[in-house]
């Protein structure tokens, strides 16, 4: 049976929840950025600091859509982003706050659909298969539900499957809802640059430009045993199905969690010798976010994993399995290491993963130290913008 699949996203997030705060501010081109919030901000100096007063080397973690209107997006330096909007409004991140609306926004999605996989700190797919319902009326009152608990609004891509709503939820952002069938696929998807696909990062669509394509459409049209000859056996299948729309992977709720992985694809091919430092930087953030996850979810895990994909896109992937299961970055990174022993690092790497299984609940295992509490919220594919740049 065909699923029905939603991809939720919330507009402009972070952004969002400071114009919460700063009404006032609602109509005005806003950029999250810069240092950390102080409990002594805007409402007590009254004043407002703009995108031409920052010198730094900060980025944009987000900017709201009338910001973008000038050209400012996530990851763009706020130095650069201040000559495109000097005027722009610059307000520091408060992840206490997104946390907070990010639980409340998935709370009042609970209260509709009962299956839920949670991707992060401002998006979550739903099966709603089994809810009763039209998918645009279906939408149009879980948007009302998370606009009634957080004040916010959000996207909403419905389809039969995971891949394809994450990409129609952002075909009409901001307050967007997007229903597509396997049938929209050539005339909604194919237009759409490859990099849009999750999954396509920039040194895949890179390689793909170099062959002249640039579209989900033109690898749709690919001869797919180029693909493959070009990207590897799993990868190259892999691409000619997502640029079909096809992906049957189930949505994954907390409870079912096998294991939590965190992976990103580097902006340039890194050598685990000569980018040493850059290597253990992107390994330590990976098992930061690994630990969060585990954290967040309420969970430790026993066997800790890494995956690594070289220029030529062959995989390989390690497994070390520890006394006692963990949730700590120190811990999971120790373990990352120990797997990093068993690869060959003499070749460049383009993509490098860090996953924990054999999960437990924490509250089950015997777990020795205190775990920490995540600082910063996680997200889905975090690092790829800001690392390399
Ligand atoms: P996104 O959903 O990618 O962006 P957004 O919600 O701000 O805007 P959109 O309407 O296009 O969905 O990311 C969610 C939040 O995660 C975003 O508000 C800020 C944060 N973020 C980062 O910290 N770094 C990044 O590189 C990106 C892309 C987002
Ligand atoms: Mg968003």
């Amino acid at each position: 049976m065909e699923r029905r699949i939603a991809h939720l996203d919330m507009d402009a997030f972070y952004a969002s929840v400071e114009l919460l705060r700063y009404p006032d501010l609602r109509g005005h081109p806003v950029v999250i950025g810069g240092r950390r919030r102080r409990a002594s901000d805007a409402e007590s100096s009254g004043t407002y600091t703009r995108l031409r007063e920052y010198v730094g080397r900060g980025v944009a973690t987000t900017a709201t859509y009338e910001a973008r209107a000038f050209g400012v997006h996530s990851g763009i330096g706020l130095m650069k982003a201040a000559a495109l909007a000097p005027d722009a409004i610059l307000l520091p991140a408060d992840f206490e706050e997104y946390g907070k609306y990010s639980r409340l926004f998935k709370a009042a999605v609970a209260t509709i659909a009962p299956v839920i996989e949670d991707r992060g700190i401002d998006e979550i797919y739903m099966d709603l298969t089994e809810v009763a319902g039209e998918s645009v009326a279906l939408a149009t009152e879980i948007k009302q539900r998370v606009r009634d608990a957080t004040g916010l609004s959000c996207s909403i891509g419905i389809t039969p499957n995971k891949l394809l709503s994450k990409l129609a939820s952002e075909l009409q952002k901001p307050n967007g809802i997007t229903v597509l069938t396997y049938a929209d696929v050539p005339t909604r998807i194919w237009l759409l640059a490859a990099r849009k696909v999750n999954g396509i990062g920039p040194r895949a669509s890179d390689k793909l430009e170099a062959l002249g394509i640039r579209t989900v459409g033109d690898i749709a049209n690919a001869d797919p045993a180029m693909l493959i000859e070009q990207f590897g056996k799993s990868y190259g299948r892999w691409l000619h199905e997502a640029a079909h729309g096809r992906d049957d992977r189930p949505i994954v709720t907390v409870r079912e969690a096998k294991s939590i992985s965190r992976e990103t694809t580097f902006e340039r091919d890194l050598h685990a010798k000569r980018d040493r430092e850059a290597l253990s930087v992107v390994l330590l953030h990976l098992c930061t976010r690994v630990a969060e996850d585990l954290v967040r979810k309420g969970v430790v895990g026993k066997t800790i994993g890494i995956k690594l994909r070289y220029e030529d896109f062959k995989t390989v992937t390690r497994d070390f399995t520890l006394p006692a299961a963990v949730a700590d970055a120190e811990a999971i990174r120790a373990a990352a290491r120990e797997c990093l022993k068993r690869v060959d690092l003499d070749r460049r790497i383009r993509l490098l993963g860090v996953r924990a299984g054999a999960l437990m609940q924490a509250a089950d295992a015997r777990v020795s130290e205190a775990t920490p509490t995540p600082k910063k919220p996680a997200r889905s594919e975090p690092w790829n913008l800001s690392l390399f740049d």
